[in-house]
């Protein structure tokens, strides 16, 4: 007998040339059940070669039984998710090949076509039962007949590599050794690439007293699941080549499914299953769904990409004491609905679905219908920049980060959003915004390379700094940066991270503000492209803000009936 290990396979063996492999190699190997994607991905993952895809488990797993209850097209369909979770060689229990010689070129076909390494058929008729249910009773196929089965697959695989594994029943339906070794010759001289023989019993005596008289014909193949506790050297010293364990995944999750679905019944309660279950990220993982959100930001279009926003609501609002006892100041009522509703509506308008708000004070009282909720406990004597440091997937992704008290049209969204540029920073260029009111509750004066030429020259303007001098250096300032900072980008997102780990190693990193962070990213030499807007926006810094805020928020409302507010020139 021709015998290759499995470890003189090229790298690029197919399956069907591992299986051969392992059938033919020198040492004892093994095949395990598994009946659907994810347990044939966990086999994968105990680091056996091969899988054994059990007729009955795969049965069983749809809920019916081992007599061909499941057609054979389910049984292949199934077998496309098994080999597409895991790259092992899979060996299907193929019954009895489900009919007769025709029903097993087709079979065999089909198999090939979905990437399955060989096949086991049984000499019983079809519809067969399960070897282990009065398996006395069950008749054998006709030999020639089931030698014509042989052949007929035989002929019918493309790739030489295909095992055809033919499988002796003579001792389960009790027609003894002398029938069983009969049987087994004539399936070697029809073609089959081994022998599987089956036993029922406690003690593997038959087996070893096969594997003995066979002689090393061709390999043998064995299901030890009622002699299970033969020591697996008896196997080796016989001879064997391969051995199947061939129920027990399903029978192991059974067990747990039964035990945990118990448990929650009595109890109507998870917490005692929680930590004996997998955890859904095992799930995930078993799912490969990183390998979804790498494959999206290489496919998707920019257009779809998933966009996420940070929103820094950790103040209570310094002008606000007397409306904000209870509740933080993205939560304050306006046009009758908090002011945090109205920015998340407005981000989810633009596709903008994963919003991670920062509270602080009183973030018990923030409503977190579709945010996720970061905490900043130090909100009191921290900046804009410690709450940031709180949202752990901080730019992972494409981010727009937002003050929290920003009523706006929802086209300066859609621009920031759609802008190209590593960083975006929305300037308000009006006059009003750059009036040096010296009672002004937000100074963020943006510095720019050009004035807002109001779209006549379609030149690109980038910015220098923001600062909280309305005459910085004798200049006057082109703008307010109005609190939205988009990034775009892996090397933006790359350079963000950079900088701000940066910043988290200064001594002030607890009183910094996002005008620092974007100061130092210019001082990084990013360049931070400006979108000019004219008004359009509000902020909630004082009372007369607030109160000037539902106006403009009506505004936003369709056909509300009511006048909008000169929102911008
Ligand atoms: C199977 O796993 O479906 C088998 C092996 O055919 S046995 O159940 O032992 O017959
Ligand atoms: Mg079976």
């Amino acid at each position: 007998m021709n015998a290759p290990d499995a470890f003189t396979l090229p790298p690029t063996a197919t399956r069907a040339a591992q299986l051969r492999a392992m059938l033919l190699s020198n040492q004892l190997e093994f095949l395990m059940e598994a009946h659907n994607g994810i347990s044939a991905r966990i086999v994968r993952e105990a680091g056996f070669k091969g899988i054994w895809a059990s007729g009955l488990t795969i049965s069983a797993q749809f809920g019916v039984r081992d007599n061909n209850e499941a057609s054979w097209t389910q049984v292949v369909d199934n077998l496309e998710f098994m080999a597409d979770a895991s790259d092992l060689p899979i060996l299907l229990d193929g019954d009895t090949g489900y009919g007769n010689f025709n029903n097993m070129r087709r079979l065999v076909r089909k198999l090939e076509q979905r990437g399955i390494a060989g096949v086991c058929i049984e000499d019983k008729v079809f519809p067969k039962t399960n070897s282990f249910i009065g398996g006395e009773r069950q008749p054998l196929a006709d030999i020639d007949e089931f030698c014509g089965k042989i052949k007929a697959g035989k002929d019918s695989q493309a790739d030489d590599d295909f095992s055809i594994v033919a499988r002796v029943e003579a001792l389960i339906a009790g027609w003894g050794m002398e029938e069983a070794l009969r049987r087994a010759e004539a399936y070697h001289q029809a073609g089959a690439d081994a022998i599987l023989i089956h036993s029922k019993l406690k003690r593997a005596d038959e087996i070893v007293q096969f594997a003995r008289e066979w002689g090393n014909r061709c390999p043998l193949v064995i299901v030890p699941t009622k002699y299970y506790s033969t020591p697996t050297d008896v196997f080796r010293e016989a001879g064997i080549s391969l051995v199947i364990w061939a129920n027990h995944l399903l029978r192991a999750a059974t067990s747990a499914m039964q035990s945990v679905a118990a448990e929650i019944h009595r109890n109507e309660t998870l917490i005692n299953v929680e930590d004996r279950v997998a955890t859904v990220d095992e799930i995930f993982r078993l799912q490969d769904a990183d390998e979804y959100t790498q494959a999206e930001d290489r496919y998707l279009s920019a257009a779809n990409a998933p966009r996420s926003a940070i929103v820094l609501a950790a103040s209570r609002g310094k002008n606000l004491e007397s409306v904000t006892t209870d509740r933080p100041k993205v939560m304050l009522p306006v046009a009758g609905k908090p002011l945090l509703r109205w920015l998340v509506d407005g981000f989810k308008k633009q596709n903008v679905n994963d919003i991670t708000v920062v509270g602080g004070y009183r973030a018990d009282a923030i409503d977190t219908a579709g945010i996720t909720l970061a905490v900043n406990e130090r909100h009191a004597e921290t900046g804009e920049l410690a709450s940031l440091a709180r949202v752990a997937n901080a730019f992972t992704q494409d981010t727009v980060v937002s003050y929290g008290d920003l009523l706006f049209r929802s086209y300066i969204v859609r621009d920031l959003v759609e802008s190209a540029a590593d960083f975006t920073v929305v300037v308000d260029s009006t006059a009003a915004a750059t009036a040096n009111a010296a009672n002004a509750s937000v100074r963020d004066f943006a510095y720019c390379s050009a004035g807002d030429d109001r779209g006549l020259f379609g030149q690109q303007v980038l910015l220098e700094k923001i600062s909280g001098d309305a005459s910085d250096a004798g200049r006057t300032p082109n703008g307010r940066w109005i609190g939205l900072l988009g990034v775009r980008g892996d090397e933006g997102r790359a350079q963000l991270q950079r900088v701000f780990a940066a910043l988290q190693t200064r001594a002030d990193f607890d009183q910094l503000g996002m005008p620092e962070l974007i100061n130092a990213l210019a001082a990084d030499g990013a360049k931070i492209e400006v979108q000019y807007v004219h008004g359009h926006w509000r902020g909630v810094n004082d009372m007369e803000e607030f109160r000037r805020a539902a106006d403009f928020a009506h505004g936003q409302t369709p056909f509300s009936g009511t006048a909008p507010e000169t929102q911008g020139d």
